[in-house]
């Protein structure tokens, strides 16, 4: 298991790679070209040139989060093929750079989606919260507004402005998208995509859509145990796995996450390891990752991933706004740090605890 923290480069990030190498147990990071937008060609040289600032800190650069997929992609518009074309020459260039974990997701128009970026809790931290009647409040125009003026001027990962200027056509291009569609457009990517990926061992990981249910009438589907099983089956290779993420799957309360983990063995590739806290149906916080302050048991979480022999990488997801820092939400470092730290406390007390002298 690698432990990483997402870096979103040294233009765009708050945090300096160089105090994600104090970070005990830290040993790389997956980050991404922040400034590309999804369907474009990735240029060698700022690959490179991301690789060299992350290593020249003296990590490593373990993962790419994310490549995002154009809509047309999703939608399955004659134009795709153009775009997976694009996609394929970003994956041979990764591979030639030995890059081998790429996190992607196939969510319709909004990424991940919240009402609330500084929802405050009572020890005065401040967390992404998500009120389902808030989100439904607002008109899937002005969404993209409403997540922007609260972001402390970072742009937000996977909230291009470039495509949320377009809000009405990207809805219009959904509008007979369901989620037998949308299943059907990604089991045709991922069999487009395979030869690179198994050229290079370039595993795929898809994260899961977060929230886990449809958003303005917008279908979801990588929602559920079931599903991300049927994902793992409908191209039935080791490339086309799965991220993880413990927050996403978390925030409904009917996923049994150690359960998912279990059933996809071998398939999971990547981890993001976090607490949310359930207050009532439709109402969620992000907590600090101890179990004990949300919904989670983050013991049975890592104790299913030792289980199946999880080997891939990890990382503490979103963290608390905490000790003043100010950043892109979600992403400061001082909660994060203490998650990684968290995390990797409880892994070695699972390696460790066969090992009790009497
Ligand atoms: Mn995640």
């Amino acid at each position: 298991m690698d432990m990483t923290l997402r870096w979103f480069g040294k233009k765009f990030d708050t945090v300096k790679i160089e105090q994600i190498r104090q970070i005990p147990g830290v040993t790389g990071v997956v980050s991404t070209l922040y400034d590309t937008t999804p369907g474009e060609v990735w240029k060698k040289e700022e690959i490179r040139a991301l690789k060299r600032d992350v290593e020249d800190a003296g990590l490593k650069l373990l993962g790419i989060e994310s490549v995002n997929i154009h809509d047309s992609i999703k939608v399955g518009t004659p134009e795709r093929d153009q775009y997976i074309e694009n996609y394929i020459t970003t994956l041979e260039r990764l591979g030639e750079e030995d890059i081998h974990c790429i996190c992607y997701n196939f969510m319709p128009v909004f990424d991940w989606t919240r009402s609330d970026l500084a929802r405050p809790r009572k020890d005065g931290s401040t967390v992404l919260a998500y009120n389902r009647d808030q989100v439904e409040a607002i008109d899937p125009d002005k969404m993209f507004d409403s997540m922007q003026e609260k972001a402390n001027g970072a742009t937000l990962p996977g909230w291009e402005p470039e495509r949320m200027a377009k809000i009405k056509e990207l809805f219009e291009m959904y509008a007979d998208v369901d989620e037998e569609k949308l299943f059907n457009n990604l089991k045709y990517f991922l069999e487009a995509i395979r030869p690179v990926c198994e050229k290079y061992d370039i595993k795929m990981a898809i994260h899961p859509d977060d929230p886990p249910w449809p958003v303005f009438g917008l279908p979801r589907i990588m929602t559920c145990k079931e599903n991300l099983i049927r994902l793992t089956k409908m191209v039935d290779a080791e490339f086309n796995g799965i991220t993880l993420c413990t927050g996403s799957l978390g925030s409904n309360p009917d996923n049994d996450i150690p359960d998912i983990i279990r059933s996809l063995k071998g398939r999971i590739y990547f981890a993001h390891v976090r607490n949310v806290k359930h207050n009532y149906p439709g109402d969620f916080e992000e907590a600090a990752h101890l179990s004990s302050d949300g919904s989670l048991d983050m013991y049975e979480i890592m104790k299913a991933l030792y289980d199946i022999g999880f080997d891939g990488l990890i990382r503490p997801d979103h963290g608390r706004a905490i000790w003043g820092e100010v950043s892109m939400p979600g992403y400061g470092l001082y909660d994060r740090a203490l998650g990684a730290a968290y995390l990797n406390g409880i892994w070695e007390a699972i390696q460790k605890g066969g090992e009790r002298k009497r």
